[in-house]
């Protein structure tokens, strides 16, 4: 149990510790350790010398250091405390609708309170911290296109009511191009009514997609710290000042906020991960974003389980920012479309140009991740080249060196040459600011990555595999682990039909390999950790074959891949690999 409470008490304070333990993590500080080290010293001789003592946050048992804003008793209104919202089923309709038009369930949501208590998901010390007063101020920007009406006011709400007044400057809100009636002066007026002027409102006069948008948001912006949040989130406890105090101590760090989920159904709150264990942001080599246990050897690097640690990425969402170095590092690269990549852009820049990523366990806010993306790209959807590939793409391009960008182009063969754009002014940063090598990152900063995504193996062939002289084409549908491989007619789009087998016999499909299961049927499966596998392909008779059950791929009854023995006599056993680029 995540959220058991155990209290302040001595006793609590015990259970707690013994708790701890069993989880076999970092040993916490006993009380009487955290007082003796953080108990400040200066005497007054001291001071003379030094005048200027940096101020620190401590962490004091006892008495809690927080921002806590007036106290509300959990109501019985539906959602109170995190709980799930259970809809009666002549509801349940409209919901779905709902759910189809914003990717989360608005009947719920329109149940719950604006000012809804959510559980204290953040580790224990996490209120025992006490914080220097002075701290920058901070501008939070919502961005958003098309979103539900009560999970974007109860974001602002949320904003409003656990950040400490004095330290909000604003909330801004920048709207992409909405066309919702509800955005539109139902909004306004709302805003106004409730928040006057602390909550400003813009609106972009043509779509621009998240990444602009922000970007935009950071230029009407003027608190010292710029905070982005996706349009629907709840804050937890004292989330703002952790954030900050990042920031305060070294204005080139990115603070990032521990994301809990919040159900696009239920609109239930619970932790994606419990307080005792630390994740950070990494990557794939298709740039699939990942989240991994952070090594021991960063976390040994704090003195308490709570404080923050670096990490190589972050989710995107949200983050907090010197509003200043933001804009010196020149925001985000303005090249990059609609949706996805700039997470990656951001933090490969601040990290090769000399800033950091920490994430802030004493920091949490939910999202609702939705179940689907209910929005299309506009003007810059392509149907043959996804935007969020171009943008990784650029990302790639500008900040890997050519041993890097291989192992994207490995892992995604049919991009490479697709046209980007122009990056010279990215370049140009790069080479202006002598931002540091992509293996100087990998080596220092992102080192675990390999231990989940191990440098891939060059290919061997790759494209549609395709039964000689036919255009019936191995296709492995959702691309989903479990699903069968079958036999379908050739499309040339690429999707499920674009197969890779490395130099290590591995064949692979996006970001899943390929291996048969009992009955011999082929499989999509995840792929082992290390990037080998039993498939051997002779061009010469065009028989793939499985080494270690020595069976060769052969077209079934039922339109699925099956292994036989091999026989190369067999038309259904000759395969080709046809290199498809579908743009
Ligand atoms: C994740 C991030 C999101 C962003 C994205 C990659 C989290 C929790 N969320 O996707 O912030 O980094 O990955 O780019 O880390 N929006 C616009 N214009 C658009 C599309 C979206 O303003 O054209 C708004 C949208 O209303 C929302 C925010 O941008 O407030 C993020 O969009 P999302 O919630 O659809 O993205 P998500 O959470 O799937
Ligand atoms: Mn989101």
């Amino acid at each position: 149990k995540l959220n058991e409470d155990v209290g302040d008490d001595a006793e609590g304070y015990r259970r707690w510790q013994l708790r701890q333990k069993a989880h076999n993590q970092l040993k916490p500080p006993t009380r009487e350790a955290a007082d003796e080290a953080y108990e400040p010293k200066p005497v007054e001789s001291q001071l003379e010398e030094a005048p200027v003592v940096k101020e620190e946050a401590i962490l004091r048992f006892g008495e809690t250091g927080n921002f806590e804003p007036s106290a509300r008793k959990i109501s019985s209104k539906p959602g109170e405390n995190g709980a799930a919202v259970k809809l009666p089923s002549n509801e349940r309709m409209k919901a779905e609708i709902t759910i189809n038009e914003f990717g989360f369930n608005m009947v719920a949501s329109d149940k719950v309170a604006m000012d809804r208590v959510i559980p204290d998901t953040r580790h224990k010390e996490c209120r025992f911290w006490h914080y220097p007063e002075s701290q920058p101020s901070a501008s939070v920007i919502l961005v958003f296109h098309n979103e539900g009406f009560s999970t974007l006011v109860r974001t602002i709400h949320s904003v409003v009511n656990t950040s400490p007044p004095e330290l909000l400057k604003e909330v801004v809100l920048v709207d992409d191009f909405s066309d919702k009636r509800h955005l539109k002066t139902e909004l306004e007026q709302y805003v106004e009514k409730e928040f006057g002027d602390l909550v400003k409102l813009y609106r972009n006069s043509q779509r621009e997609g998240l990444i602009r948008t922000r970007s935009h948001g950071a230029e009407l912006a003027t608190g010292d710290v710029i905070v982005f949040l996706d349009a629907h989130c709840e804050c937890n406890r004292n989330w703002l000042v952790p954030l900050l105090d990042e920031i305060r101590k070294d204005r080139t760090t990115m603070a990032v906020p521990i994301v809990d989920g919040i159900d696009f159904n239920t609109m239930a709150y619970t932790p994606v991960y419990g307080a005792d264990s630390h994740f950070s942001g990494i990557f794939e080599w298709g740039f699939f974003y990942k989240e991994k246990l952070v090594p021991q050897r960063e976390l040994n690097k704090r003195k308490h389980m709570s404080e923050p640690y670096r990490s190589p990425t972050h989710a995107g969402g949200l983050f907090a920012m010197d509003r200043k170095y933001f804009h010196e590092l020149g925001g985000y690269d303005p090249g990059l479309k609609i949706w996805g990549g700039e997470n990656y852009e951001l933090s490969f820049k601040i990290w090769q140009c000399g800033g950091s990523v920490k994430w802030v366990p004493c920091s949490r806010v939910g999202h609702i991740y939705r179940n689907h993306m209910p929005y299309g790209f506009g003007k810059d959807n392509d149907p043959f080249m996804s935007p969020i590939h171009v943008n990784y793409m650029r990302v790639v391009e500008v900040w890997m060196e050519d041993e890097f960008k291989e192992y994207f182009y490995t892992r995604e063969p049919s991009f490479r040459g697709y046209p980007i754009g122009n990056i010279t002014k990215q370049l140009q940063f790069k080479k202006e600011h002598n931002c540091k090598s992509f293996r100087w990152f990998m080596e220092n900063i992102a080192y675990d990555v390999y231990e989940e995504y191990p440098k891939p193996p060059p290919n061997k062939a790759w494209g549609e595999i395709r039964k000689s002289g036919s255009s019936l084409c191995w296709e492995s549908g959702s691309g989903q682990p479990g699903h069968t491989v079958g036999i379908m007619s050739c499309h040339g789009a690429g999707h499920g039909q674009l197969f890779r087998l490395n130099v290590q016999g591995q064949i692979g499909t996006g970001e899943r390999c390929i291996d048969s299961q009992s009955g011999g049927i082929l499989h999509v499966i995840v792929c082992a950790r290390e990037p080998s596998g039993p498939w051997e392909w002779d061009k010469g008779s065009g028989m793939i074959r499985h080494k270690e059950l020595n069976k060769c791929v052969d077209i079934g009854t039922d339109h699925k891949l099956h292994l036989k023995s091999c026989d190369n006599k067999l038309s259904s056993m000759k395969w080709e690999f046809k290199e498809v680029f579908p743009w």
